[in-house]
């Protein structure tokens, strides 16, 4: 006998709990990933791919995959399908617990201790959204038994089959966007003779930093230049310049950054890049299966490495081009290595040589104190008015303008002209690369007097440092503030 102020049981067998589960776990990706274009609000199937990716970056289930598919965007992809999969059925398994707020609590926990990037307030959004929608779900599709046959239980049933069949649709179509879309990396090579595409730092312009006196950078000659490559491999072998030829092109455009570049400093610009993957020239040679690094080394004796497993992302490339010419000898001649996230340091040019090996060496700055993984900080810079000539003309109407940059596509630029106390939110122009800097500007009219800039930038939910730290050993962060004066 049940008292008549408890809510109707739930006949609904494990079978319909799963079922108004999955329902629950579709709409809560749909909602959560409008979240994301719409408010930036972070991805949890996102960071849940960057954390496994981090965590499975062992060579063996990247040989697997490369052995069963070969390493092309195709193995990326279906490693976030995989993580889609894991992702929904993880919810499905979640929301099929009796009580729709324990399922909310659980997620909310168990994305704040597994994906410990997403903070507490993405988590908390998650772990409520996902119990509203049980609970409305439950209440709306439970078969109701002898309480109010307000609509009678084939109903319900039928529509929760439908609700759920067209999840799997939902499902099944947003996965096969994502393969059609592809990988990030492509974009239009420069045509020679024409302005660049806006953003894009000319060849001339593009920073410059090296560990050895200019004069002394490697000037290496296209004929005698080799890259060999040998250790865990395979098959050693070197290659000439021309045998690069065969390596499916790729054309991307990105941002590269000095780790030692100052809060608002100069060491950073844009760069069309052509070259082929890092992953395919390794499928070549084969990769032997105690393989866990790969070292590189450069004809002036730099010296960096990589987990094997982040060398396979076949976002990592070798470029032999920048912004439509061959490099320069500054810039690298014949070959360097670009790796999307980690600063400069982390990238060598002039590549002679690449060891696949089972234990680590650290690399160059590496050994001297400087970070060992290199990643890049988010970051943002005034450009106008330029800091060495801080003069606007009162009254007049002006841009302030600049560029943020992190490994996640930026979401938000504010600017302060009032010493930080408000701020405004700054018009951003999307380039083609999510490897790109995002340039910004704010339309401003300043009156007579002296006013302090500010800038600060978001991505997602990450939002930009506010203490200042030097540069060694991780990268500068704190707002690039400096003070304007009118004319
Ligand atoms: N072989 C070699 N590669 C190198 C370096 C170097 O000194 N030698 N410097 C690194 C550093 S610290 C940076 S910031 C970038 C700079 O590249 P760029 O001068 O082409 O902008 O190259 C990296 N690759
Ligand atoms: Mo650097």
């Amino acid at each position: 006998m049940t008292s008549p102020s408890s809510p109707p049981r739930v006949p609904g067998s494990l079978w319909w709990r799963l079922l108004r589960a999955w329902i629950a776990a579709v709409l809560l990706s749909l909602l959560g990933y409008v979240a994301l274009i719409w408010a930036g609000v972070t991805y949890p199937p996102i960071t849940l791919f960057g954390t496994l990716t981090q965590w499975l970056g062992v060579p063996a289930v990247f040989q697997l995959l490369h052995r069963l598919l070969g390493l092309g965007q195709d193995a990326k992809l279906l490693a976030f399908s995989g993580v889609a999969v894991l992702w929904l059925g993880g919810l499905s398994l979640l929301g099929s617990l009796e009580r729709p707020l324990i399922a909310g609590l659980a997620l909310a926990i168990l994305c704040v201790l597994g994906l410990g990037s997403l903070g507490w307030l993405v988590p908390l959004l998650y772990g409520l959204a996902f119990w509203g929608l049980l609970a409305a779900l439950q209440r709306g599709l439970a078969p109701q038994g002898k309480a109010a046959p307000a609509r009678p239980d084939r109903v319900r049933r039928t529509t929760t089959l439908g609700l759920a069949a067209g999840g799997l649709l939902a499902a099944g179509g947003g996965l096969t966007a994502l393969f059609r879309q592809g990988g990030s990396t492509t974009a239009a090579a420069p045509v020679p003779g024409e302005p660049l595409p806006f953003g894009v730092t000319p060849v001339e312009h593009f920073y410059y930093v090296s560990k050895n006196l200019e004069a002394f950078d490697p000037r290496l000659s296209a004929d005698k230049w080799r890259l060999t490559v040998g250790g865990l491999v395979q098959r050693p072998r070197t290659f000439t310049l021309p045998e690069l030829a065969q390596f499916t092109p790729v054309i991307s455009q990105r941002t590269l950054s000095c780790i030692s570049n100052p809060v608002g400093g100069p060491l950073i610009s844009n760069g069309i890049w052509s070259g082929f993957r890092l992953s395919d020239l390794l499928r070549q040679v084969g990769i032997q299966r105690e393989a866990r690094y790969l070292l590189w080394e450069a004809a002036d004796g730099y010296t960096e490495s990589l987990p094997l497993g982040e060398a396979l992302d076949p976002e990592v490339l070798l470029v032999t081009h920048l912004n439509g010419e061959p490099l320069d000898d500054k810039h690298g001649f014949p070959l360097r290595v670009l790796i999307p996230g980690r600063y400069g340091m982390k990238q060598p040019r002039w590549i002679t040589k690449l060891t696949l090996s089972a234990e680590d060496e650290p690399g160059y700055w590496a050994k001297r104190g400087w970070s060992k993984t290199a990643r890049v900080e988010l970051m943002s810079r005034i450009d106008q008015p330029p800091e060495i000539s801080p003069v606007v003309q009162a009254g007049m109407a002006t841009f302030i303008r600049g560029v943020a940059f992190y490994s996640q596509p930026i979401t938000k630029v504010e600017v302060s002209t009032d010493g930080e106390k408000t701020w405004q939110e700054a018009e951003l122009f999307k380039l083609e690369s999510v490897y790109a800097w995002t340039p910004w500007q704010l339309a401003w009219t300043p009156e007579a007097g002296s006013h302090q800039l500010a800038v600060r930038a978001y991505a997602g939910s990450v939002i930009q440092k506010t203490q200042p730290s030097d540069a060694l050993p991780e990268g500068a962060t704190g707002y690039h503030t400096f003070e304007v004066k009118t004319s």
